[in-house]
């Protein structure tokens, strides 16, 4: 397959004004009329009118009215070109495509009876011959025609115009989208579906309406999803001054999506995991990943949407952003300074746990990639939650204030436009007089940078000296790579831990502040405060100032101390992490030499563990993740050969040990945090419910009656899904008696609800009794599919990346269940299958008898035939 790279970019030849669509909907058989008015840009010398299809038959083209036929134009590779094309041209396309069939849920696809469609990156192309890509922009109005019966709602973007009966039984609906947008935001929905509506008064006074549409039956499952909405809604307006610009905002949610949502303009279309919420069904973080969606996608609506990407090199633009927007709204909704910073914890866990990963590993590339085989593999942490962090830095180095007036200048300059990165960085750094040219780098570097810490304290001269030096692995296609411009926010504290009056040397800045961002550009720099009183401990990297690794001694006396005493959250809870992570590495050690995993020498960290444990000023929330150990995937990450058994096996014995020592303080705890009455998915209640559910944990770590007794309790008299779960996934792990029966119940229960059935799936084969054969058991079940993304990843994805200690299995059977899956997934949905796939992507790292069976697997997936691009790319990378 063919390399794309982002250094061929050329403005397309014709630009697209208008884009009459009409659809003929039938899942067999559908129609689709297109008439598309185009014109030469004048930014481009070409003549030819170059238009993509993806296994779209082509019924009849037309050009000024004319018939065109094989002489007048090239088709072949997905590609239909024009040559010599007129200045102004006029296009009738008709095609016919085939819904029902289309497993890959790219383009139009039949989900359950309806019709839906997904566009981006590239589905567009499957629905008609299109200059599909996302720097033609056009004005579309689409006429859909369908059974009335069967289907009695018909949307697509923008407005509708007209609605009325066609006679035969059919009706039709004409929509019209009042603004101009890329083919990627195209979609229509088409089908029996029930909505719950409600209008929004917007700060400008203008009414509007919001529609979450489901299937019948899920209406008591929409309140939290429009709720979300009409906050999404209100913090856009109150905090960048962006207003909806639509009269009516739309979700549809549907049971078989590729992705988590999709910001279609005016017509968001949601997997139903994203949108359906109650107590019984959904858990604490169910709730919270919906608010987060939804706001993600409307957000979309300016950063994507009204301004939007010149090619995919940059989704990056649009997705990075759109992650830092919805991450900082999610904080806004806690409200409280440790909610924040709680948040913030949660968001540097998923990019340690994936994307560092995904930087060290085959598959890394830049924020803004510079070349692809297959755009949907891009759709990755790098380019979502390190783009994310790379414009959390804008607004670390430029203030908030900054950071917005950055925001007014890029609409100011680029609404209605398809712009880059650098189109970003650019309004960021005129907006705020800087010069930010160096900061390019972290678009264009892949890798994650490590910075390494030195300190050095003069009493005479009252000075404390911080150097800084940085480095940077190489990636694929990067031997060397230049000094990053790194925002790294220091606090230092005094032996009462409290924050010291900070005067930073050459600052120029009178102003005592207590944390101080020093801005690192070069390899190596020395920063010196000055009136320093006493030797300091520092706090460095405050709130996770930079995606970087921080090499940094401290003495386990510090750990403890910093833990205790930090101003800022995130460094308390690091200081955590850094402390069992050094007794866990060490322990890895002993294992792999030979030694017991025997945890019962970590006597500072069970003091450290206690101490916040038991400590009732700290919101329960943080408590949760302080005394949550670095995961299996975290700790490999810190070894160069991963043996994914001695990790497990230290990690398990580290848990019993804090489950032993503590046992008294868990049970306090546990009883401390419940949260009696009628269920409130509000932070703190959920915190608290994270806090107790994770006492359950350690306590059934003991795998005694009494931690039996208690988890089946609660899973007795559970009254909301987060409890419900948290006790079977205790029994699930546990040799309780009543583990199957539970299990068993659970599905009895549930058998209707499809998200909880997922849930049911997905704890089994996360748990530690699951191996292989138990696996293939579950796939045996009636409720199970490939052909559902959802129940693939509840099962298999779960599995794969969620057991290592199963998956890994010494005889390989976990590798050969895995190529199996991949090969089946191939054939049916590619860009699914292309994300387990990347799975093995890190193999080199195991020990060589793993190794050697992980590259046998992933060989006999690349010699197998007819592979999607999509598999094809992550596995040659792979080997490569
Ligand atoms: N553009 C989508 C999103 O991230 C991806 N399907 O919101
Ligand atoms: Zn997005």
């Amino acid at each position: 397959p063919q390399t794309i790279y982002r250094k061929d970019y050329a403005p397309p030849a014709y630009l697209v004004e208008t884009v009459e669509m009409g659809f003929d909907l039938d899942p067999d058989l559908t129609r689709v009329a297109t008439r598309l008015t185009l014109s030469r840009n004048p930014e481009s010398d070409g003549k030819s009118v170059v238009l993509y299809g993806d296994g779209v038959q082509l019924v009849q083209l037309r050009m000024n009215g004319r018939e065109l036929t094989r002489r007048g134009y090239a088709l072949g590779n997905g590609v239909l070109e024009i040559f010599n094309a007129p200045e102004q041209v006029t296009l009738e396309i008709e095609t016919a495509i085939h819904p029902a069939l289309n497993t890959s849920l790219m383009g139009l696809y039949v989900s359950n009876g309806n019709f839906f469609t997904q566009c981006e990156a590239e589905g567009f192309r499957k629905i008609t011959f299109f200059p599909d890509r996302p720097d033609v922009m056009a004005k579309y109005k689409v006429m859909l025609r369908a059974d009335k019966k069967k289907y009695p709602v018909l949307l697509s973007n923008g407005n509708l115009i007209e609605q009325g009966d066609l006679g035969d039984g059919r009706h039709y609906a004409l929509w019209e989208d009042p603004f101009k947008k890329p083919s990627y935001l195209f979609a229509l929905v088409a089908g029996s579906l029930v909505c719950q509506e409600e209008t929004c008064t917007l700060k400008s006074g203008r009414e509007v309406l919001l529609q979450v549409w489901v299937e019948e039956g899920n209406l008591d499952k929409t309140q939290h999803a429009m709720d979300s909405l009409k906050h999404s809604i209100r913090w856009d307006e109150e905090r960048y001054g962006l207003e909806l610009d639509l009269d009516r905002f739309m979700i549809v949610a549907v049971g078989d999506f590729n992705m988590g949502a999709m910001e279609n303009k005016g017509l968001n279309i949601f997997n139903t995991k994203y949108v359906l919420a109650n107590p019984r069904i959904a858990t604490d973080a169910d709730y919270a990943g919906i608010e987060s969606v939804v706001a993600h996608e409307y957000f979309h609506n300016w950063t994507g949407n009204r301004v939007t990407c010149r090619d995919w090199f940059q989704l990056s633009l649009k997705e990075g952003l759109t992650v830092f927007r919805d991450q900082e709204f999610s904080a806004d909704m806690i409200g409280t300074d440790s909610g924040r910073a709680v948040k913030r914890i949660e968001d540097v866990r998923v990019l340690r746990q994936a994307q560092f990963p995904e930087d060290a590993g085959p598959m890394a590339h830049p924020v803004r990639p510079d070349s692809y085989v297959e755009i949907n593999n891009f759709y990755t942490v790098t380019v979502y939650e390190k783009g994310a962090e790379v414009v959390r830095m804008y607004q670390t180095l430029l203030g908030r204030d900054g950071f917005r007036k950055g925001m007014d200048l890029y609409f100011e300059r680029h609404d209605g436009h398809a712009v880059t990165c650098d189109d970003f960085r650019l309004a960021m750094a005129d907006a705020n007089g800087r010069d930010l040219s160096q900061f390019e780098l972290w678009y264009s570097q892949a890798g994650t940078p490590r910075v390494k810490v030195e300190t050095a304290y003069d009493a005479g001269q009252e000075a404390f000296e911080i150097t800084l030096s940085q480095s940077c692995a190489p990636t694929p296609g990067q031997a060397e790579k230049k000094p990053f411009h790194i925002p790294v926010a220091v606090g230092l504290l005094d032996s009462q831990g409290l924050d010291m009056p900070l005067f930073l040397d050459g600052s120029g800045s009178a102003e005592a502040f207590t944390t101080a961002v020093l801005e690192l550009t070069e390899s190596s720099q020395t920063f010196r405060f000055k009136h320093v009183k006493e030797k300091p401990v520092p706090s460095v990297l405050r709130n996770f100032s930079a995606p970087v690794h921080l090499d940094i001694d401290y003495t386990e006396a510090e750990l403890a101390f910093l833990m205790a005493h930090d101003s800022d959250a995130f460094n308390r809870w690091e200081a955590g992490q850094r402390l069992a992570m050094r007794r866990m590495l060490a322990l890895v050690k002993t294992v792999r030499e030979g030694g017991q995993a025997d945890a019962g020498a970590a006597g500072p960290l069970h003091d450290a563990f206690r101490a916040t444990l038991t400590d009732s000023r700290l919101d329960p929330a943080f408590q949760e993740f302080a005394l949550t150990l670095p995961s299996e995937t975290v700790l490999a990450e810190q070894l160069d050969v991963v043996d994914p058994h001695a990790i497990h096996a230290v990690r398990q014995a580290m848990r019993r040990s804090l489950a032993q020592a503590l046992r008294g303080e868990w049970q306090i705890a546990y009883q401390a945090n419940r949260t009696p009455g009628e269920y409130s998915p509000d932070a703190e209640s959920a915190g608290k419910r994270g806090l107790k559910n994770l006492a359950l944990a350690y306590l059934v770590e003991l795998d005694d009656d009494a931690a039996h007794r208690l988890a089946q309790t609660q899973y007795d008299n559970a009254n909301n899904m987060t409890d419900r779960i948290g006790a079977l996934a205790a029994l699930a792990n546990s040799s309780a008696p009543g583990r199957e029966q539970a299990l068993a119940r659970f599905y009895e229960d549930f058998e209707q609800e499809a998200l909880v059935v997922d849930k049911w799936f997905s704890l089994q084969a996360m748990s530690r009794k699951t191996d292989v054969a138990a696996v293939r058991e579950l796939m045996r079940h009636p409720a199970f599919t490939l052909k559902n993304p959802n129940r693939a990843r509840s099962l298999i994805f779960s599995f794969c990346n969620g057991n290592p200690s199963q998956f890994h299995a010494a005889d390989g059977s976990g590798y050969e269940f895995w190529a199996e899956q991949v090969i089946a997934l191939n054939a049916i949905n590619p860009q699914v299958a292309a994300r387990l796939a990347r799975t093995l992507d890190r193999w080199r790292k195991y020990e060589p008898a793993l190794q050697q069976k992980m590259k046998a697997a992933l060989q006999k997936v690349a010699a197998t035939r007819s592979l999607s691009k999509d598999v094809l790319e992550v596995v040659t990378k792979s080997l490569a």
